[in-house]
C-alpha cells in the first residue's frame, strides 16, 4: 500500500498539483484559535480573499468495466491546478447557463498509475478502478461539466448549479457570488373576455409583473446596465372542467436583464375553450428564479424571508350558454332609429338543443330579467347597455328569426329603451346577456341579432 501512495502522488505530481489543492481546501474552515500563550497575536493566514481564484473539484470514479461516475463536489478556496499535456484518457467540458461552451481540457486517466520493476526500471500500469478528483477554475455561470471516460468509453453529466450556489449561499462576501432579491410583484389577466360561449375559445393574456429589488447588480457594475437574467416558468393547474386552457405552461423562459427598480413584464397568452356553462376557472402560478447559480436570494440566507419568486392567479371564465335573438320580432330587416325610437321588443326564443346551432336546448322562461343588458355587443357584454323597460319578461309564443311562423312554445318577449343600446350608423348587431336559472344554477346567456341602423 504505501508503494502504492508513492506512486500515486508520483502521478498527481506529473498532473500537476491539483489534488494536494483539495486537501488543503478542507483545512480552510476551521480557524477558530486563541491567542498564543505568550500573548502576542497568531498570525492570521489568509489564503482567501486575497486570492479569489477558486476550483469546482470534483470526485468521480473510473473503472475498467462500469461507466464513470460522479461522486461528490466541493469549492475550494484555492485556485484550480493545471493539467500537463498528455494522453486525451478523459475529457471534461463545461458549459455555462448560457449554454456556451466555456472550458475543455483533457487529462490522463486517474487509472493510470506507474509502477517500479525490480530491476530498477518503472513502467505504466491500469488499475481496475481508481476514485479520483477534477478540478477546474470556478464560474458563477457554469452548468454543467460532462466529463468523458475514453477509456471506458463512457461518460457521465455533472451539475454544476447546485455546488456553485451551495457555495455562494455559504461565501455571500465572494465577489463571485452576490444576493439579488428577484420578485413577481403581482399577477392579472389583461382586458379578459367578458365571456365566452360554449363550444367556443378565446385568447387570455395573464400579465405577471417581475422586479429586480436589489440590491446587488453583480456580475457587471453598475447593476443599471446589466441587470440579473432569470428564468421565468408558469404553470396552469386546478382547471375546471368545464373548459379546456393551452398551453399548459410555459417552461424555462429567458428574462434577461432584471434592473434594479424597473419593472418587467411578461404576457402569456392561453385559449381557453369553454366545454360547460356556468363559472369556470384555472389557476396560473408564475416563478421566477435567477438564471446563475451564484446569484442568491434573501429568502435562502435568511429563514424569516419568505420566497416571494412564486405567485398564483385565479382566472374565472363565464362560459356563456349562446341563446337565439329575434330583434324586432315579425319584423325584418329590424330597423331602428336610435334617436327617435322609444323601445326596441325583442325576443329570446326557446330553442331545442341543436336548434339555430345551439348547443343547449334552452327555456327562455327561465330567464332573470333583473339580469338582463342589451345593446351593442362592447356594451351587452360588460353587463352595459339598455335595461328591460319593464324589468319583466313577456312570457308568449313569438316569432322565429324568419318572422313569420310560431312553433307554439313559450319565449321570452322584453323591450328596451333604444337611446341606451350604443346604437350608432354603421352598427349592424345587438346583443343580448343575462342570467337564467337551470336545475337550480344559474349561469349567462348570450345572442346576437342584426339591426339595420335608419337616421
Ligand atoms: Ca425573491
Ligand atoms: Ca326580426
Ligand atoms: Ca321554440
Ligand atoms: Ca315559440
Amino acid at each position: 500500500m504505501k508503494s502504492l501512495f508513492h506512486t500515486s502522488f508520483i502521478q498527481y505530481f506529473r498532473n500537476g498539483i491539483a489534488f494536494r489543492t483539495v486537501v488543503v481546501a478542507g483545512l480552510l474552515f476551521t480557524t477558530t484559535l486563541d491567542a498564543s500563550p505568550d500573548g502576542s497575536p497568531i498570525p492570521e493566514i489568509k489564503f482567501y480573499p486575497e486570492n479569489p481564484a477558486k476550483a469546482v473539484v470534483l470526485t468521480l470514479t473510473f473503472s475498467k468495466v462500469e461507466p464513470v461516475s460522479f461522486d461528490s463536489a466541493v469549492v475550494s478556496l484555492k485556485p484550480a491546478g493545471g493539467y500537463p499535456d498528455g494522453r486525451p484518457d478523459v475529457g471534461v467540458a463545461i458549459v455555462d447557463v448560457y449554454n456556451s461552451s466555456t472550458n475543455s481540457f483533457t487529462l490522463f486517466s486517474p487509472r493510470r498509475i506507474r509502477v517500479y520493476n525490480a530491476d530498477g526500471t518503472d513502467s505504466e500500469k491500469l488499475q481496475d478502478s481508481s476514485q479520483s478528483t477534477i478540478n477546474f477554475p470556478f464560474e458563477p455561470d457554469a452548468s454543467l461539466a460532462t466529463i468523458t471516460d475514453n477509456l471506458s468509453a463512457s461518460d457521465v453529466l455533472v451539475d454544476l448549479k447546485p455546488i456553485i450556489h451551495d457555495f455562494c449561499v455559504g461565501h455571500l462576501a465572494d465577489p463571485e457570488c452576490y444576493e439579488t432579491d428577484i420578485a413577481i410583484a403581482s399577477m392579472g389577466a389583461v382586458d379578459p373576455p367578458p365571456l365566452v360561449l360554449l363550444g367556443k375559445s378565446a385568447d387570455f393574456t395573464v400579465r405577471t409583473i417581475i422586479d429586480n429589488n436589489g440590491p446587488e447588480a453583480k456580475p457587471a457594475p453598475p447593476a443599471e446596465e446589466k441587470g440579473v437574467d432569470a428564468l421565468f416558468d408558469q404553470q396552469v393547474t386546478n382547471v375546471s372542467q368545464g373548459i379546456t386552457v393551452a398551453p399548459s405552461g410555459v417552461t424555462g423562459q429567458q428574462e434577461f436583464g432584471l434592473k434594479v427598480g424597473v419593472s418587467r413584464t411578461n404576457d402569456q397568452t392561453y385559449v381557453i375553450t369553454c366545454l360547460e356553462p356556468g363559472l369556470q376557472e384555472a389557476t396560473f402560478t408564475s416563478t421566477i428564479e435567477p438564471l446563475s447559480a451564484a446569484v442568491i436570494e434573501p429568502h435562502e440566507v435568511d429563514t424569516t424571508v419568505a420566497s416571494n419568486n412564486t405567485k398564483a392567479f385565479v382566472l374565472s371564465v363565464d362560459c356563456a350558454v349562446p341563446v337565439t335573438l329575434n330583434n324586432k320580432p315579425h319584423s325584418f330587416p329590424n330597423s331602428v332609429n336610435p334617436d327617435k325610437e322609444g323601445d326596441i321588443p325583442v325576443a329570446v326564443l326557446t330553442t331545442e338543443q341543436g336548434e339555430y346551432g345551439n348547443p343547449l336546448a334552452f327555456d327562455a322562461q327561465t330567464i332573470d330579467p333583473s339580469t338582463v343588458h342589451y345593446g351593442v355587443e362592447s356594451l351587452a357584454s360588460y353587463d352595459n347597455g339598455a335595461t328591460e323597460s319593464h324589468e319583466a319578461t313577456h312570457i308568449k309564443d313569438s316569432y322565429e328569426l324568419d318572422d313569420k311562423t310560431r312553433d307554439k312554445d313559450l319565449d321570452a318577449v322584453m323591450h328596451f329603451p333604444a337611446k341606451d343600446t350604443g346604437l350608432s350608423p354603421g352598427d349592424s348587431e345587438t346583443c343580448i346577456k343575462g342570467k337564467f336559472t337551470d336545475g337550480g344554477n344559474t349561469f349567462t346567456f348570450y345572442g346576437c341579432d342584426s339591426v339595420n341602423v335608419i337616421e
